[in-house]
């Protein structure tokens, strides 16, 4: 029976299941395209539920063969079948527990979804969340029904893995059993030829826990790093949040085919190689971060996920809001929290920003979905975070060391909701949290509208708050809003040191009394509510404030501030960048006092995906050309004012001796990328061409690499560069990448398209894809070239791809969802392309679900 059109799902429609399960054994028959997996399920009726209910399983792509209850065959005609799953009539159940077994042959060798179980280079692999258990074997395949698993698998595979301790193993099978109740997402199995690299760490308790990254041969010697962060992240989270882990055994495994950065099955997570593998010679600074970041994020999750996860989809926040919120705080913990505080903020408008302001924005916690594995976005990890941020500096760190540990007490083994999570911090702190719990259900970026006045030494900030339109909500009821404000006097000392304001209403005023002087405001200090700030402010002002103020945060935001005034300028009127932003630039770049990285920031001009929001924000409709014109001619402007300190910068930043990964030295090299990419405006490339022959690391080759590109230089590095990396396939997408984000925008369509016939253009691998066809995002003027040219390509991939792996293809088609922005010959272009998308004959449901949302 083929069901009917997809239909939404609604979180006010949630039921309890109807039946839990007491224990899983599964028996998994290996083969490339004929794999048989054997389950015996006990189940038994949900107490909480109506009694007398069928038991619906979920299953796709299944072929059934056996199946039986209670130790009876159901013969055929007695389940009500569909194409998402089968249902058994309450009369052929027992009253009571029951046993459920069963037989299915699936075909993971012609998965090219990667969702369920899928073949990667020749070893099995497995990938549940969301919703992919359903297409291993028949099961309520939902989070709230969580079993402990048996698990058996036959194979000759050398390497076979599942969740859980290690039970008995022989030739050709080894069994696995974890004894932590998990809902069918967490399930993992892993099988092929691998290496592990093995360590051992001993928890708080003195329990010992054997550690192991499982990678192809080959790949040993790139394990170190994510090795080192892993312990790490197990030490902290025992001291931090005081969480030890609870098995015997902590595996990963580094997969190349994988649809997003890494899964936190228990006890065997699955990576996306990239997220895994990094030696000096092959990955960047920026990798090794991302490594370090996504390794702590999929360990945090034992807790914050796993052993305590969430009731149903809706609740996805819950885990992933809070695991990013944990893995930020990590990373500023090994790092340097205000340069790490200015990347997340910079990551949080480029990606939840811009969904919060366009066709795609939902709430933290959605209402309704068509296909969950859409709803993976920025809002609900990145905005999720910066929630928990704001609670956290509402109710003060002792007030969240108090919550969190009543949360891990009270929900310990839960399937929880945000109103458990937010009930916790009412209990722990006595606050009430309703009004602050619209964070969940009201999307959108706020937008804080200031004013102030100074009488009698009485200085008085007025806020107005205003959350605009989103699809489905018209109107938004007032928020509670941390603002974080300091004041500084006319001389540049501080004389109110940070203070939290609690907004609550639409309007309100704030008032700072007893001051000498009129003071300087710092509003939003390290950014401490996701909003947008709306005020009037003199160049002089932002000068000041990125000179003296002591916040570091405020003190990036008020260059940037100059930065974008200045550019939007010379895009609107062709304006020349004046001496004041100029000068406060070499101001930074010549104070030795401040964190390299931090002077990289500062030096970092917005991107221009950034200036065109921005742009449309203040009225005018963005020509991604201009943008990109001035940009550059602002860089240029930029390397002749500094032209007398850059080779020294560039010098003095290149520190001797072996490559180091962390902060302190990656910061330097940062800055002194900053200074090549002005210098090769200035040498034609003298330098890069230089840097690029001596380079003994990947940040440094691929950074001169870059320079000359943006140049329009470097043709003849980039064979080279080939040559040399032709057998390393992260290496290799980091060349796709680089050429298509760095070609001049008239000819991106076209490079990419090249790319796109290149031998090495394994398309249905979505870390390939990604590097040449999203790599198009990367260069904004490229990718609106008013040709259409760029639009036409992605759009032919992405019907291309859609059958293959609708879940990449949706997800990419949020390059089109700022299409409302910009002019009616290119609306027009991005809405043929978004249309030609849509009439796709056998369009999967997600990708109808979001272009349908983009068009709105
Ligand atoms: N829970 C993972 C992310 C993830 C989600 C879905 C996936 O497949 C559809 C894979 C991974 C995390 O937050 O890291
Ligand atoms: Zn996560």
């Amino acid at each position: 029976m083929k069901d009917s059109a997809p239909q939404a799902v609604f979180l006010s429609d949630y039921t309890p299941p109807a039946y839990l399960v007491d224990r899983v054994s599964l028996v998994f028959r290996l083969d490339p395209a004929a794999t048989r997996v054997l389950s015996r399920i006990e189940f038994r009726p949900n107490p909480a539920a109506a009694p007398g209910q069928p038991l619906r399983l979920d299953g796709e792509k299944l072929r059934l063969i056996r199946a039986a209850v209670a130790g009876t065959a159901l013969e055929d005609g007695v389940c009500a079948h569909s194409e998402t799953g089968l249902t058994i009539p309450a009369d052929r159940l027992p009253d009571g527990p029951f046993l459920w077994e069963a037989e299915v042959e699936i075909d993971p060798a012609g998965n090219t979804a990667l969702e369920g179980l899928y073949m990667s280079n020749g070893m099995y692999c497995t990938q549940c969340e969301a919703e992919g258990f359903r297409k291993i074997t028949y099961y309520p395949d939902r989070p709230d029904v969580m079993a402990p698993f048996d698990v058996r698998i036959e194979s000759d595979q050398p390497v076979l893995l599942s969740n859980g301790n290690r039970g008995a193993a022989g030739d050709g099978f080894a069994e696995w059993s974890d004894p932590w109740p998990k809902p069918a997402y967490l399930f993992a199995l892993v099988a092929g030829d691998l290496r592990a690299v093995k360590d051992r760490f001993t928890t708080k308790s003195g329990r010992e826990v054997e550690l192991g990254i499982y990678v192809r041969p080959g790949d040993e010697g790139k394990c170190d790093y994510a090795l080192d962060a892993l312990k790490r992240s197990m030490k902290w989270d025992e001291d931090v949040y005081g969480r030890e882990y609870d098995l015997a055994i902590f595996n990963i495994v580094a997969v190349d085919d994988f649809n997003m950065g890494a899964m936190e099955n228990k006890g065997l997570n699955i990576f996306n190689s990239k997220y895994v593998l990094a030696s000096p010679d092959t990955a960047t600074d920026g990798d090794y971060e991302n490594v370090e970041g996504i390794i702590a994020h999929e360990y945090f999750h034992n807790w914050t996920g796993n052993r305590i996860t969430c009731r149903d989809w809706f609740q996805l926040c819950l885990k992933e809001g809070l695991t990013v919120f944990r893995d930020q705080q990590f990373s500023s913990d090994m790092r340097s929290a205000p340069v790490k505080r200015i990347g997340d903020v910079l990551a949080l408008r480029a990606r939840q920003f811009r969904e919060d302001n366009g066709p795609l924005a939902h709430p933290v916690r959605p209402s309704s979905y068509i296909e969950i594995n859409n709803f993976y976005t920025a809002t609900v990890y990145e905005k999720g975070a910066e929630v928990i941020g704001m609670l956290k500096r509402l109710v003060g760190d002792a007030g969240y060391a108090r919550a969190l540990d009543l949360y891990f007490r009270r929900h310990d083994g839960d399937a929880a909701t945000i109103e458990d999570w937010l009930k916790v911090f009412e209990d722990a702190t006595d606050r009430d949290l309703t009004q602050f719990g619209r964070w969940y259900t009201q999307a959108g970026t706020p937008r804080l509208h200031v004013t102030e006045d100074f009488k009698d030494g009485c200085y008085t900030l007025h806020i107005k708050q205003e959350t605009p339109p989103t699809p489905g909500q018209p109107a938004k009821a007032p928020q509670v809003i941390p603002i974080a404000v300091g004041l500084l006097n006319p001389n540049g000392d501080e004389v109110v040191p940070t203070t939290v304001l609690e907004m609550t209403e639409a309007e309100q005023s704030f008032t700072f009394e007893n001051l000498a002087a009129r003071p300087v405001p710092s509003i939003l200090r390290d950014f401490s509510a996701p909003v947008i700030l709306e005020r009037t402010t003199s160049t002089e002002e932002r000068a000041f404030l990125l000179a003296h103020d002591t916040d570091p945060f405020n003190k990036w935001e008020a260059g940037r501030a100059l930065a974008k005034d200045v550019l939007a300028r010379m895009v609107t009127d062709n304006a020349a960048p004046g001496p004041a932003y100029l000068d406060a630039l070499e101001r930074v770049a010549r104070d030795d006092g401040l964190d390299p990285a931090f002077r990289a920031l500062a030096l970092r001009l917005p991107s221009e995906d950034d200036m065109a929001q921005t742009l449309f924000d203040a009225g005018v409709t963005p020509d991604p050309l201009a943008i990109h014109a001035a940009r550059e001619k602002l860089m240029l402007a930029m390397a002749e004012h500094l032209s007398a300190i850059l080779p020294d910068l560039y010098e003095a930043m290149n520190i001797p001796g072996p490559y180091a990964p962390d902060a302190r030295a990656a910061g330097c090299r940062a800055l002194r990328q900053t200074a090549l990419g002005l210098l090769s405006r200035l040498d034609h490339g003298k330098a890069a061409a230089k840097q690029y022959r001596d380079a003994d690391n990947m940040t440094e080759q691929l950074g001169a690499l870059g320079a000359l590109l943006t140049i329009g230089a470097g043709q003849e590095e980039v064979g080279r560069f080939y040559r040399q990396w032709e057998h390393d396939r992260l290496v290799i997408d980091k060349w796709f990448a680089l050429q298509t984000s760095h070609a001049a925008p008239h000819r991106a369509a076209e490079t990419a398209q090249a790319l796109t016939r290149h031998k090495d253009f394994d398309w249905k691998n979505p870390n390939r894809f990604r590097s040449v066809i999203g790599a198009l995002a990367m260069n904004a003027a490229g990718f609106h070239d008013p040709s259409g040219a760029s639009y036409e390509l992605v759009a032919d991939w992405l019907i291309r791809l859609d059958p293959v792996n609708p879940q990449t293809t949706a997800r990419m088609t949020t390059m089109f969802e700022t299409w409302r922005r910009y002019d009616a010959d290119r609306q027009d272009l991005m809405r043929d392309a978004l249309r030609r998308i849509a009439r796709t004959p056998e369009l999967s449901r997600d990708t109808t679900e979001m272009v349908g949302r983009i068009l709105g």
